[in-house]
This record gives C-alpha cells, sequence and structure tokens, in this order.
C-alpha cells in the first residue's frame, strides 16, 4: 500500500512537471476587456498593457447601453473583468445595481477632480478616465449645396430646411446619445426638452446603434449633420474629412467617459492591474495618437491640441447623481420610447 501510495506521488510529481513544463500559456495570466471607445484607441491599449505586463488581454468593443445589458444578463456568473470607457452615467447605474466593484487606486491623488468625483459618488465603483463635450458636426461640402444656413444652436436643428438631414444614436444602446437626452432636459426643463427632440425626430434620417457612427456618416457625405461628442468629429476633420464641429450657442453637456471593475471579476488582479495603468499619463497618451481627443484624468496628462476647447464652451452644471441614476436613466429611456422613436414624421 505504502509503495503504491509513493508510485501514485511519483507519477502525478511526473504530469504535474509535464504540465508545468509543456504548457507554460496556461500559466499565462489573462483579462476580460469591454473597450466603449472607438476601436482605433481600444487595439493600441490592449496591445501596449499585454507588452508591458505580460497579461494576455481578450478586448471586445461595444456600446454603453449594450455593455450594461451584458454585465447585468451576467451578473450570477460574470465574463468580463473590466469595463474601459463609454459614458459615466452608464457606468454610474451599473454601480448603483451593484454590478461592479470598489477599488480605490493608488493613482487617484494624480486625477482631476472631475475624475474623482464620479469615484465618490459611486462609493469608488468607478472612476472617471476623460471628458468631452457634446454638439454637433456639419458636413461643409453637402451644407454648400444645399444652400442653407450654417446651423450654430440646438434650435437650427430643427429648421424644417434639415428634414432627413440629421443624424444621431438610439439611447437606448448609445451613451452618446442619453447624454444628449440628459443635457437637453437639463436645459430646457423636460417638456419642453420632449418637444425638442419629438421635432428633432422629424429631421433625423437614422438612429445608429453607437454614437460616434454618425460623425463616420458626416465625414463621408451620407447626412449633412451629426450629433455627438465633439471629438469625434474632430477625428474626421484630422483625417481630411470636410466636417465642421459646433459647441451650440445656447451651451451644451459633457461626458465624463469612466472605468468599473465587474463585480466577481475572474481575473481581480489582472483588472486592478489595467486600473492602475490606464491611469498613468503613459497609457493615456496613446489616446491622441489614435485620433482620440477627449481631455485625459490624469492631470499630468498633455491635452492635444486638436481636442476640442471646452474651457471656451457654455457648458451646462451636468448632474451626473441624478442622471446616471438608475431610475432616471430608465424612465427618461422609456419616455423617449413612447414618445419620440416611433413618432410620425
Ligand atoms: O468615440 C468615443 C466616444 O465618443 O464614444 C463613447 C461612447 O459613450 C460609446 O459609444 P456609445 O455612444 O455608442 O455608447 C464616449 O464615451 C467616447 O468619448
Amino acid at each position: 500500500m505504502r509503495q503504491a501510495f509513493k508510485y501514485f506521488g511519483t507519477v502525478a510529481g511526473f504530469v504535474m512537471g509535464l504540465a508545468a513544463v509543456s504548457s507554460p500559456a496556461s500559466a499565462q495570466q489573462s483579462l476580460t476587456l469591454i473597450c466603449s471607445v472607438q476601436e482605433e484607441w481600444c487595439r493600441p491599449m490592449a496591445e501596449q498593457f499585454e507588452k508591458e505586463t505580460g497579461i494576455k488581454v481578450l478586448m471586445t468593443r461595444k456600446s454603453t447601453g449594450e455593455t450594461y445589458a451584458q454585465l447585468k444578463a451576467e451578473a450570477s456568473n460574470p465574463k468580463v473583468d473590466i469595463w474601459w470607457g463609454g459614458t459615466g452615467d452608464t457606468h454610474l447605474q451599473a454601480a448603483e445595481d451593484g454590478l461592479t466593484e470598489a477599488y480605490e487606486s493608488p493613482m487617484l491623488p494624480q486625477m482631476h477632480d472631475w475624475s474623482a468625483k464620479i469615484w465618490k459618488q459611486s462609493n469608488g465603483r468607478t472612476i472617471g478616465i476623460y471628458s468631452g463635450a457634446l454638439g454637433f458636426g456639419y458636413n461643409t461640402k453637402m451644407l454648400a449645396q444645399k444652400n442653407t444656413p450654417e446651423p450654430r444652436c440646438w434650435a437650427d436643428l430643427i429648421n424644417p430646411k434639415f428634414r432627413d438631414e440629421v443624424q444621431v444614436a438610439d439611447p437606448n444602446s448609445s451613451g452618446t446619445a442619453y447624454t444628449l437626452i440628459a443635457t437637453m432636459v437639463q436645459m430646457m426643463g423636460e417638456d419642453k426638452a420632449f418637444d425638442y427632440m419629438k421635432a428633432l425626430h422629424k429631421n433625423i434620417n437614422q438612429y445608429t446603434k453607437s454614437g460616434a457612427a454618425p460623425s463616420k456618416a458626416t465625414s463621408l457625405g451620407e447626412t449633412t449633420i451629426g450629433i455627438g461628442f465633439l471629438h469625434d468629429y474632430v477625428a474626421t476633420a484630422v483625417e481630411g474629412a470636410p466636417v465642421k464641429i459646433v459647441a451650440p450657442c445656447e451651451g451644451t453637456g459633457y461626458e465624463i467617459g469612466s472605468m468599473s471593475i465587474v463585480k466577481g471579476a475572474k481575473n481581480l488582479d489582472a483588472a486592478k492591474k489595467w486600473y492602475d495603468w490606464a491611469l498613468t499619463p503613459k497609457a493615456q497618451s496613446l489616446a491622441a495618437p489614435a485620433k482620440s481627443y477627449q481631455i485625459q484624468s490624469n492631470k499630468a496628462t498633455p491635452v492635444p491640441a486638436q481636442a476640442p476647447k471646452m474651457e471656451e464652451m457654455k457648458l451646462i452644471d451636468f448632474d451626473f447623481a441624478k442622471y446616471g441614476s438608475s431610475a432616471e436613466r430608465k424612465r427618461l429611456l422609456a419616455r423617449w420610447d413612447a414618445e419620440v422613436r416611433n413618432a410620425a414624421k
């Protein structure tokens, strides 16, 4: 018996030794990441992180509303470790719904106040990683052909001359489009905001899934005007597209793009490594070469010359706590679905 035990021990030791030698990949840490910014920025981030840490990144690009829905559906068996990017309202909603994990990064003292503020508001469950203003862009060639006046204000976008000439995303899938609803409600009061969005609906040619799609459509001349974050329009203009960006004359809202660790993350250690790394100036400086011109959350990250000048815009005092709350977001989306999405044109 003692002999058999000894034999088993020898075989087991041999097998374990073989496993260690023949499959080093099994020991490699990995990280499942959902990225809600542009694919062009997601890719270099994942590649650089892999290079610096040896941790394999399994990355998927998804809009914010879709990501929130996925995290909720997978709550009892999370498949995602970290959610990086996308508007803060959905990250706040995920925090409130207990879908994300509190974490205090040693990088926290290096953040701008607006980044730390959303971290405090969420009890440490999400942190601001960048900021950007909402507005619209238009295709200068298409506008010239139509001989219509240059739009400068939100009010100009409901001009009947722009019938079927405006594009924006669907707020159910897109954080960008939800930011538009929250901005209008804060600027006009809720009923007037919905009247505005119903009037705007008459001019909408398509509600896209992703918030940045209208900027690409504007640059390609598939729509005259697109509504979204101004940095997405700058990205097309720097590539030579005939696109002009507009910070609306009445004032506008803005986003705090955020990052959250998923509750029950299978690779929690790797998720924390990403979290800390993504807040460094070195990692954040990967944005500008990827033509992502948001203002980064680390105070030491340089602001690219191309970034829209938020300090020159009339920005509203955006109430992220209220408009990121689960109940308010659900209520406003339901009202938008009922009154705007299928309204007669
Ligand atoms: O393109 C970058 C960006 O504008 O997209 C994010 C957006 O929330 C994600 O897209 P959806 O609107 O489709 O959800 C912004 O956070 C980011 O600045």
